[in-house]
């Protein structure tokens, strides 16, 4: 299947809250305050949040003033061009700058931080780099042996410790092996127990020092990865890690299968952080670089 057909598809239940009742708005034949209403409310359905849903419909409600839009046929396409407004930048991992690259990853449990690390990986070494994997969630012996699997797949070498060690210890560890063995890039595994908040966090932290203290400018990459499922917690996670360790880039994950998917406009109306991978599936092609363009035509096309 076509990338973009496959994103339409896997986008569909968020596409059905928004086509299906937006439909009727864009062919009334008047728009009016009731139909700016509507489409407020439609909006916070889809999970686009309050600040956003407000500050697409005043936008509208602006060019309705001006005259800009007269008939309801025209709030379809000036709808997709404010969130393409809010949207606005593309997205992918970047590499650049000095070797070893490191991307520390960091979430709540069960967002798909393994999954989206083991994707990328593979990504990476597809286009010839070699990459090293820490596996840092040293809570559960699980988690290791996951992150393992993962690096069979993706063909990346993997460096552990026994569950329960040190996780800043296990990225130390990594990032000497990338330097000694001339590797592109280190992606580290974290827990994401939440029940114990402030260790976490407290552990993120000394994780994050020891890399800065082994590569001045790592890590290059803080990527949170959030679950699209979550709804509107995932504004309240994205606050909380970022105030902890500070924040890149956001992968978003699970987009397949929810209707939830507006949450991608309120993360960026509220938080400003670049959205830059997107989750539409389990399987190694599903994590797919944020684009708002297609996004958007993948929503509303
Ligand atoms: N449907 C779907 N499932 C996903 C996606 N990303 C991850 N998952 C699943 O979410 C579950 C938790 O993922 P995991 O990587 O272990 O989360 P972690 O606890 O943050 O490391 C696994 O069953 C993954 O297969 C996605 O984009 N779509
Ligand atoms: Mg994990």
């Amino acid at each position: 299947m076509k990338f973009f057909e496959k994103l339409k598809q896997r986008l569909s239940n968020t596409r059905k809250i928004l086509i299906e009742n937006a439909e009727a708005l864009f062919t009334d034949k008047v728009i009016d305050e009731t139909t700016l209403e509507e489409l407020e409310d439609l909006l916070i359905m889809a999970d686009v949040g309050p600040q956003a849903a407000v500050s697409i419909t005043n936008a509208i409600r602006e060019k309705i003033k001006k005259g800009e839009i007269s008939e309801s046929v025209w709030l379809k396409r000036a709808l997709k061009g404010e969130i393409r407004n809010i949207l606005h930048d593309g997205g992918g991992v970047e590499i650049s700058g000095e070797k070893p690259y490191i991307i520390l990853t960091v979430g709540v449990n069960g967002v798909g931080k393994t999954t989206t690390i083991g994707k990328l990986a593979r990504r990476f070494t597809d286009n010839g780099l070699k990459v090293i994997l820490a596996a840092a969630d040293t809570f559960r012996a699980a988690a290791i042996e996951q992150l393992e699997i993962w690096a069979q797949r993706a063909d990346a070498q993997i460096i552990k410790h026994k569950s329960g060690a040190d996780p800043a210890a296990v990225a130390f560890d990594a990032i000497a092996s990338a330097k000694a063995k001339n590797a592109d890039i280190v992606i580290i595994d974290t827990a994401g127990r939440l029940h114990t908040k402030i260790n976490l966090m407290e552990e993120l932290k000394k994780i994050k020092r020891v890399i800065s203290r082994e590569i001045p400018s790592a890590p290059q990459e803080i990527l949170l990865v959030v679950d699209a499922t979550s709804g509107q917690n995932v504004i309240q996670q994205a606050k909380m890690f970022s105030d902890a360790v500070g924040i890149t880039g956001i992968a978003i994950t699970k987009l397949d299968g929810t209707a939830k998917g507006g949450i991608i406009i309120a993360i960026k109306k509220e938080l400003n952080i670049p959205v830059k991978l997107i989750g539409v599936g389990e399987a190694v092609e599903d994590l797919q670089d944020f684009n708002a363009e297609e996004f958007v035509e993948a929503l509303f096309g």
